[in-house]
């Protein structure tokens, strides 16, 4: 009997980089880039710096 492995085939595209800009689908996704599009190292860069504070780190609480 035939089984497909749908997480194997997720896993596989999540970690292909569809459009060539460095950046697997799953770091486009976490970056919140365009997976489908070439992102410039400005626009990664940018994406990186929202996505920290997004989620603060404990280094935060000293800038208060
Ligand atoms: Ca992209």
């Amino acid at each position: 009997m035939a089984q497909i492995a749908p997480a194997d085939v997720i896993a596989r595209v999540l970690e292909s980089d569809a459009d060539g800009d460095g950046l697997t689908l799953a770091e486009e996704l976490k970056l919140g880039t365009k997976a489908t599009q070439y992102d410039t190292p400005a626009q990664i860069a940018v994406a990186r710096q929202r996505q920290f504070q997004a989620f603060p780190s404990r280094n935060s609480e000293f800038e208060l």
